[in-house]
């Protein structure tokens, strides 16, 4: 056993909720925020700036390849992430210096107050507010799908909100909402992701009802590839858009077949060719089981939505993923008239994700992910643009 080694040179070691937690001098004031599976969240100060930021020490990263290749993946992630709706890193660091030493790293993020889910609890959003989350959410995809990213888990919990300008009154601007995986806001395991789903659940009926339409994807001339895309986000865009509106979930089921069955009651049954086409055998014979539904108006379903809102939402609420409007097409529809500007909707660069998928032995893993934080560069305006929203 080794005897305690005092700190790295500009770091300081403190003691988190019973993990030991060893950060760059500068971040100050640490403040657990929350915990997962997967790792810690603490809230800090930036003490160059004065900005609030988030710190998320991951759990042991390197005690499993599986652990190496989640840790190697959210960094890659989120250093390729640069856009206000898009959570990214202003920071990467690790106590550990020299790759032998390597443990532990620390991802620093602006820090995010709230989520659309707590949000709502508290209160009802008002249309103009509902229009201009929804607008911030279809930028983030619209930004991370160019780049060939799923999120695949888009929930209310999953959107954090900026709440600092809140205070402030009316002269700060609304609050930017950021994109986020497993915000760890909440205490208690961070839960099922990615991996846990990609292990084969059909229909996975997600927290306050959201669903996971992988189910429904349908093989068809268009999508050759089997597996999910990008447009089971826009699905669930539109599911927590509709819960914005009437501030309930709008497909509640006991499991996901009932789910199903939920979303038919408003969609419509589907045409045979569609059902045909479905890769999930259970979902295909369930579906074939169910008496003929029709279509709904989402006017009736979604009573004070204006016409407009009702509108994009039978575009994005389309069961056939091929014919889903995509989030580009969204920002363009007439609902987003007052805030569209394509100039201000950029799209990411590929992101890729061959590096994430090899299998590597443990040693491999901490060499890639070490040169991954040694080569990180601050991103300077949204470092200056976030601390700049993030201050208090
Ligand atoms: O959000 C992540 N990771 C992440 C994001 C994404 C995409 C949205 C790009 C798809 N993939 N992955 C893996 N991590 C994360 C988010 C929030 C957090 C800690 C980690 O905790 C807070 C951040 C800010 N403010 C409070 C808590």
């Amino acid at each position: 056993m080794s005897s305690p080694s005092p700190a790295r040179k500009g770091f300081y070691r403190q003691e988190v909720t019973k993990t030991a937690w060893e950060v760059r001098v500068v971040y100050q004031d640490l403040q657990p925020v929350g915990s997962g599976a997967y790792g810690a969240v603490c809230s800090a100060v930036d003490s160059r700036t004065g900005a609030k930021v988030a710190i998320k020490k991951l759990y042991r990263p390197f005690q499993s390849e599986l652990f190496a290749k989640r840790a190697y993946r959210e960094l890659r992630l989120l250093k390729h992430m640069r856009h206000e709706n898009v959570i990214g890193l202003l920071d990467v660091f690790t106590p550990d210096e020299t790759l032998d030493d390597f443990t532990d790293f620390y991802l620093v993020m602006p820090f995010m107050g709230t989520d659309l889910g707590k949000l709502m609890k508290h209160e009802k959003l008002s249309e103009d507010r509902v229009q201009f989350l929804v607008y911030q959410t279809l930028k983030g995809l619209k930004y991370i799908h160019a780049a060939g990213v799923i999120h695949r888990d888009l929930k209310p919990s999953n959107l954090a909100v900026n709440e600092d300008c809140e205070l402030k009154g009316p002269l700060c601007p609304p609050p930017p909402l950021t994109l986020a995986v497993d915000p760890g806001l909440r205490p208690g395991p961070a839960g099922r992701q990615r991996d846990d789903r990609l292990r084969g659940d059909p229909v996975v009926p997600r927290a306050r009802g959201h669903l996971e339409l992988d189910a429904l994807h349908a093989d068809g001339p268009r999508s050759p590839h089997a597996g999910a895309s990008v447009s089971v986000d826009i699905w669930s865009v539109g599911c927590i858009m509709a819960e914005m509106i009437t501030g309930k979930t709008l497909f509640k089921g006991n499991d996901h077949l009932d789910q199903l069955k939920e979303i038919m009651k408003v969609t419509g049954t589907p045409p045979a060719e569609f059902v045909q086409r479905l890769q999930s055998d259970e979902a295909k014979n369930y579906m074939k089981g169910l008496p003929e539904l029709e279509k709904k108006d989402f006017a009736s379903v979604l009573t004070n939505a204006s016409p407009l809102a009702v509108s994009l939402l039978e575009k994005m609420l389309v069961l056939d993923a091929e014919q889903r409007v995509t989030a580009a097409e969204a920002l363009a529809h007439p609902y987003f008239e007052s805030l569209h500007d394509t100039e201000d909707e950029p799209q990411a660069q590929k992101y890729d994700e061959s590096f994430d998928d090899v299998d590597r032995t443990l040693d491999e893993w901490k060499r890639v992910t070490y040169k991954e934080v040694l080569s990180f560069k601050p991103p300077r305006q949204l470092g200056a643009k976030a601390s700049k929203e993030t201050a208090l």
